[in-house]
């Protein structure tokens, strides 16, 4: 595509190494911002491209860029154990900026980060600092298709590239997140001429886009507007009234569902296997599972015996990294990642390469590496994010039958970024999700969707380190909890009620001073009754898993959010869900539980922990297991011939 404009090229180039330099510019501003020296100098160390690409699929001109970046430019953060900045963070931040080491498939470190790609392609550059590139508006018009056309008709510019399956859909239908969610944050400023028809790829040409009104300067970890303007949702679904609502859909959907176009051997197979888990002889009295954890544990049983026994998976192959095929082991987002490392590890007896024996399919893409790579800072828009997994899904229809068959009732996918619902929501309409952005508000279905644990993962070599906690009896701490105060609205209503010491049973922080490896807040996680698990931005957060981790209770402030392995797990049994109104009564809720059943609880909770572990080798009722049997569960339970 390139080499018939060299002169155009090197113009091109030139400007392109300006708006590199620009980008890198802002990004050392922005981690100045957020106090992350560590990763400063390894801004400008040695570049190593994370593509492999084969550009027989999806990447739209990643060839083009692989060679000709200055490497002295091309931001790269692998150095440090660093990558982006991460939502996240534990250490009692957890939103705090959390320095990841980002794995490619060999354990070592490769360097996503601002995906040339995104360079490449989306030149309107929004973010990099505007001082620089803002100055003419051509400037960011480094795309090569662009200005092949000359710039002049930037409509024209929106072709497909040739190697790009179904790219038409109008931009509209591709960008159900911004739009329908927040008006506020409506990416498109000026509609303009290239927004009609079939030219989704071209985002607003205007580099000098302005910042969204209320939205903080630093937007790398929170770019979604809605965020700033979610507040509490007068609508709550109690736990039982998710429970009730998963039974519901059981009923409804076996009597709605779609049926497949024509019937295999493995749906034969997943409806033996309903019709044994509906059967199942009572047996609560297995020395591993303990009976009160779990909704049914006969049933569950049953079940987790014949998903070991029969359940077979294909992963599809294609696909490029570093979007697929690429797990993050470290940091909040961990568990999409662990979880496809596992599954795509050679020895996992649960993959299949015959995908005529599959009963579910594998979509191996990380949310996160879709956001890292693919998101255009400051543009406050999911389209292209969205339309990457709409061209994946077109790919795979037309090259197999498979999708097709069940309009992806049979595919899975499992994805822990906070955007994930809604890059999903459409396209994957019919497929088991599993999200750790459970919201019920944010499309979550019932028997069909599952909530994956979030997971702070510190060092992915040691998953397990620090483990544990102090027994009931020595925890002298009613109640901890620590983040950063500006996430999310509730925040600020919990500190105001119980921080500032305000209380001394409570010890509620905004985010606790750095310690190394994060003693104070592990310390509090150990020593503490009750550990509070308070939304941020998205209702999901690590501390649940957390302080499951650390043999505390978990106490959970999040209206609608559904925990990990409902359709499995009591929760009730031994968490504690606090309604966000009742906040003001937190402590009075806290000390009517019963030493007892404190006790009791607390017992639970060091029982139910296995469930959320991750091994480097899987390990029966470990979290790669939980994980795949609610996948499972889900398939079997909507099965329909
Ligand atoms: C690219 O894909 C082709 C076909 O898939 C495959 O044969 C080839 O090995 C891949 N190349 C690389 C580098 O992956
Ligand atoms: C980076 O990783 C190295 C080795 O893993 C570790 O020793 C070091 O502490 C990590 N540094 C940071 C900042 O994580
Ligand atoms: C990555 O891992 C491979 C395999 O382990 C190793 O050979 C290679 O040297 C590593 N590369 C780097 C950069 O570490
Ligand atoms: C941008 O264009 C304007 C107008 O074209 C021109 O006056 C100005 O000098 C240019 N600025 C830069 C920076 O080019
Ligand atoms: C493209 O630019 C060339 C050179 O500028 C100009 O001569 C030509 O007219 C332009 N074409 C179009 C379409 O602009
Ligand atoms: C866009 O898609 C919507 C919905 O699909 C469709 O109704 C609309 O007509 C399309 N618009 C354009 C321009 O395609
Ligand atoms: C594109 O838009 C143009 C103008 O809008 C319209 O005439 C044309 O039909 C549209 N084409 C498509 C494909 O929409
Ligand atoms: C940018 O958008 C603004 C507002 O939309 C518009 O006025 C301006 O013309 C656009 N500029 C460019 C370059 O689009
Ligand atoms: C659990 O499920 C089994 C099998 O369906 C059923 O027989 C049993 O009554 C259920 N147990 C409880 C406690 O619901
Ligand atoms: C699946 O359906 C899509 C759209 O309907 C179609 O384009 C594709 O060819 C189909 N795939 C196969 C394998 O038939
Ligand atoms: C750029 O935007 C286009 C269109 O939005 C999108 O398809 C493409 O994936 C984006 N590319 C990048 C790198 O964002």
């Amino acid at each position: 595509m390139r080499p018939e404009f060299p002169g155009l090229w090197k113009v091109v180039e030139s400007r392109r190494l300006l708006w590199l330099m620009g980008l890198t510019f802002a990004l050392i501003v922005t981690f100045q911002y957020i106090e992350l020296p560590n990763t400063i100098s390894s801004l400008f160390s040695s570049t190593k491209l994370p593509f492999s690409r084969n550009s027989s699929s999806l990447t739209r001109d990643s060839q083009h860029h692989k060679s000709n970046l200055a490497p002295a430019m091309a931001p790269s953060y692998p150095q440090k154990n660093a990558s982006l900045v991460d939502d996240s963070g534990g250490g009692g931040d957890d939103e705090e900026v959390e320095v990841d080491k980002i794995f490619d498939n060999n354990g070592n470190a490769t360097a996503p980060t601002v995906s040339p790609s995104q360079v490449k392609e989306n030149a309107t550059a929004p973010t990099v600092s505007p001082s620089q590139v803002k100055e003419n508006a051509t400037a960011p018009a480094v795309l090569p298709s662009q200005v092949k056309e000359n710039a002049t008709s930037p409509a024209a510019s929106a072709k497909p590239p040739a190697a790009l399956p179904l790219v038409k859909e109008n931009a509209t239908a591709t960008a159900p997140v911004a739009s329908a969610k927040s008006p506020a944050s409506l990416p498109i400023p000026n509609p303009s001429p290239v927004k009609d028809n079939a030219t989704s790829h071209v985002e607003d040409k205007n580099s000098t886009k302005t910042d969204v009104p209320g939205v903080s300067p630093v937007v790398r970890f929170v770019p979604d507007v809605k965020k700033y303007s979610k507040t509490p949702d007068s609508r709550v679904m109690s736990i039982s009234e998710m429970s009730k609502q998963l039974r519901r859909n059981r009923i409804t959907h076996n009597r709605l569902a779609k049926k497949p176009k024509w019937v295999t051997k493995p749906d034969l197979e997943l409806l033996q296997a309903k019709y044994e888990i509906e059967n199942a002889p009572i047996d609560d009295k297995d020395p591993l599972l303990y009976a009160p954890l779990y909704r049914n544990v006969s049933t569950f049983k049953r079940s987790y015996e014949l998903m070991e026994k029969m359940l077979k998976v294909y992963v599809y192959k294609e696909g490029d990294k570093p979007i697929m095929h690429s797990p993050i082991l470290r940091g909040i987002y961990a568990s999409e990642g662990w979880f496809m490392k596992l599954i795509e590890s050679n020895n996992n007896k649960f993959v299949t390469k015959d995908a005529s024996k599959a009963h579910l399919f594998y979509l191996p893409f990380s949310s996160r590496m879709l956001e890292v790579t693919l998101y255009v800072q400051d543009s406050h828009s999911h389209r292209n994010l969205v339309q990457y997994l709409k061209d994946y899904i077109d790919f795979i229809s037309v090259k197999y039958p498979f999708w097709n068959r069940t309009s992806g009732a049979d595919h899975f996918l499992a994805a822990c970024h906070d955007w994930a619902p809604s890059e999903t929501r459409n396209h994957f309409a019919k497929s088991i999700r599993a999200l750790c952005n459970s919201d019920v508000k944010e499309g979550f279905v019932f028997g069909k969707d599952t909530s994956l644990p979030e997971t702070f993962v510190r060092d992915p070599k040691k998953p397990l380190s620090n483990i544990g906690g102090k027994s009931a009896s020595q925890r002298p701490t009613l109640a901890f909890f620590a983040g950063k105060p500006d996430h999310g609205y509730l925040r600020p209503i919990l500190l105001s009620y119980w921080g500032n010491n305000k209380d001394p049973d409570l010890k509620i922080f905004g985010k606790l001073p750095r310690t190394k490896g994060n003693k104070n807040y592990l310390q509090f996680m150990k020593t503490s009754k009750y550990c509070i698990c308070a939304k941020g931005f998205e209702v999901n957060s690590p501390r649940v898993v957390e302080a499951i981790f650390y043999d505390c209770v978990p106490v959970i402030i999040s209206d609608n959010f559904v925990p990990p392995f409902f359709e499995v797990l009591n929760w009730e049994s031994f968490a504690l869900f606090v309604a966000e109104k009742d906040i003001p009564n937190l402590k009075k809720i806290l000390m009517s539980v019963s030493e007892r059943r404190y006790r009791q609880m607390q017992m639970r909770v060091k029982r139910v922990q296995k469930h959320f572990l991750w091994h480097v080798q899987p390990e029966k009722y470990d979290m790669f297991h939980m994980i795949l049997h609610s996948v499972w569960f889900n398939r079997v339970f909507q099965i329909s011939v």
